[in-house]
């Protein structure tokens, strides 16, 4: 297998504090602001450190910077044990998996056990003491392969399609801000979980994608992030946005793990259909792998509107050109432009509001009914404006820029699913694939394309639910002047905020994508180049931990 194969190789290259070095077996810690998921079950299987001291250590690490980021809303009452019971196994040469004994975070819209203690609210008071069937089939799969549930991530509420408010802000869990700028924007929905990745809250966490929910966060906050193929990974169990659009998928230090992460959640699931249209065996997308995947690789450069200020501001813009020459110095062939002619129907699009907001009534009526118990009574969108309306101290924050509370849930109460919506539906899956990623790949005969991240790409892609991986590009300037565009309005442009490269493929190109991103990190290593401000940085480490009970932290 080519995960134990270069097993040594990697252990070798990630930087690792040691603290002994005086006894021939002392252990050795990895730094868990960068440990490697392949770090980790390298130091559990030598016994240097086991699962529980890691639950331990990355509790500790969330209760140091919480109050500042806001990263987390809620953590597991059963992880401890989770741990014991991992490590009683793996003393008895049992792992169930790659993930064995492994903690991961996974986005508050995600649905866990209630035996773990934890809510599932999507970040509302609404959803509080909520009662879900059970986990969601990709949580199920964690834990098969060996995952220990750590807690929930901060997200902007109702991931973003709800009420309206700030990136990263949520009832219950208050504003996410950025680890590498104070007040800065962690972008969203999946904020919390880009922002825990990123300092080492946990190995790694699960996000869910509508338009740039995963990739965004990724990007702006120095991590990998794949956005795979709409029907790659279940649905069942995640408070929906929209049938068409929504996807879960990992966000990560590294390609390495994020690779490892989706291997797990990948599969079909006959509680979610869309999940038919995957092959028939899930990839090994740990093997595809490969630092000389770009040589040959046909790589194209859309421009037009995706790059051009004056219809979005792109902070990763300035580094492309010394991105594209390392990628074509790894031997990949570069057509630039590579113009998608379809891209400007984007800015007049009004197919995606009709489907997006369809699905959210239908999507969330059906999420509510497969609840066991809804204390605040909700059983609809409507019924969540209301409570919204209801309660203002809980679910409005007082900030003068955001005002049009229930945008979504008001525009979407009127929907219905007519002919305009079918029909928007197909306009949505052929801008997006047939007119749009389809035909530029195929106009200029390439495998993927390349550019920073920027929404209108987050967009096109979502319409046809075609995947993207991210992986870290760069850094604004440290003489970036922070424009700050209200109080407590987080910060987009601020000296070294980061922002990610994006590779964009056809359904199901995930194999290929991850392959690029890979060569790509191995090249550069761009997110080892900088680390979060002081006081977004936990200090806990192994060492801290290990040999100690908890209760002394
Ligand atoms: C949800 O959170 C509340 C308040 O923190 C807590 O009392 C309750 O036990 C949690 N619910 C579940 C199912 O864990
Ligand atoms: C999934 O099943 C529903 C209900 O049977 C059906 O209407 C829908 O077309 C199916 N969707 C896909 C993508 O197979
Ligand atoms: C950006 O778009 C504007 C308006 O369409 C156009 O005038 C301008 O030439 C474009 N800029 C570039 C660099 O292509
Ligand atoms: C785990 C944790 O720190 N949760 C906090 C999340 O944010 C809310 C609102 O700020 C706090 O009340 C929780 O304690």
């Amino acid at each position: 297998m080519l995960f134990r194969s270069l097993l040594p190789f990697l252990v070798a290259l990630q930087p690792v504090l040691s603290f002994s070095t005086s006894e021939p077996n002392a252990p050795t810690y990895p730094d868990l602001y960068e440990a490697s998921i392949t770090d980790l079950q390298a130091g559990l299987d030598a016994g240097h450190f086991t699962s529980v001291d890691l639950v331990n250590a990355y509790l500790a690490r969330i209760n140091e910077v919480n109050p500042v980021l806001h990263a987390v809303i809620e953590t597991s009452q059963t992880a401890l044990k989770q741990a014991a019971r991992l490590d009683a196994e793996r003393k008895l040469g049992k792992k169930i998996g790659p993930l064995h004994g492994i903690p991961i975070l996974v986005k508050d819209n995600i649905g866990t056990r209630i035996q773990d203690g934890m809510n599932t609210t999507a970040g509302s008071y609404a959803l509080l003491n909520s009662v879900v069937p059970g986990d969601a089939t990709i949580i199920e799969k964690l834990r098969r392969a060996g995952a220990i549930i750590l807690g929930k991530a901060n997200l902007s509420e109702w991931a973003a399609f709800g009420s309206v408010a700030p990136d990263g802000w949520s009832g219950r869990g208050g504003q996410t801000t950025n680890p590498y700028y104070p007040g800065g924007n962690a972008c969203g929905s999946s904020s919390g979980s880009g922002v825990s990745s990123a300092i080492g809250l946990a190995a790694a966490t699960l996000g869910t994608e509508t338009t740039g929910s995963i990739i965004c966060p990724a990007s702006r906050n120095n991590v990998v992030g794949v956005k795979p193929t709409v029907g790659l990974t279940s649905r069942k169990g995640v408070v929906p946005v929209s049938e068409h659009q929504d996807t879960v998928g990992p966000l990560a230090r590294s390609v390495m793990d994020a690779a490892i992460v989706l291997s797990a959640i990948a599969g079909k699931d006959s509680a979610d259909n869309y999940t038919d249209a995957q092959p028939a065996k899930v990839p090994d997308y740990l093997a595809a792998l490969n630092k000389d995947a770009l040589k040959g690789a046909r790589i194209g450069v859309p421009r037009g509107i995706f790059l051009n200020e004056t219809y979005t501001h792109v902070p990763g813009t300035p580094a492309l050109a010394d991105a594209l020459k390392v990628i074509q110095g790894l031997g990949a062939i570069i057509t630039d432009p590579a113009d998608i002619p379809v891209a400007e129907e984007i800015l007049t699009n009004e197919a995606f509001g009709l489907v997006v907001e369809t699905d959210l009534k239908f999507g969330m009526q059906k999420y509510l009914a497969s609840l066991k118990k809804i204390p605040t009574d909700v059983h609809s969108v409507a019924d969540i404006a209301a409570f919204n309306n209801a309660h203002p101290d809980l679910e409005q924050p007082a900030l003068d820029a955001y005002t049009n509370w229930n945008l979504f849930f008001n525009l979407a109460a009127s929907m219905e699913r007519n002919d305009a919506y079918f029909n928007a539906v197909k306009v949505n899956r052929e801008l997006g694939g047939l007119r749009g990623i389809d035909a530029v790949l195929e106009q200029y005969n390439l495998d993927a394309l390349v550019l920073p991240e920027t929404i209108f790409m987050l967009t096109l892609a979502g319409y046809c639910g075609y995947p993207i991986v991210t992986v870290p590009l760069g850094f604004q300037p440290d003489d970036t002047e922070p424009v700050v565009n209200g109080k407590d309005v987080p910060i987009d442009t601020a000296p070294g905020m980061p922002f990610g490269l994006l590779f964009v493929g056809k359904a199901f190109s995930e194999s290929k994508l991850l392959s690029y991103a890979y060569a790509y990190e191995q090249a550069t290593q761009t997110r080892l180049k900088r680390r979060a401000y002081e006081k977004a940085t936990p200090k806990t480490q192994l060492v801290d931990v290990v040999g100690k009970e908890c209760g002394k932290l």
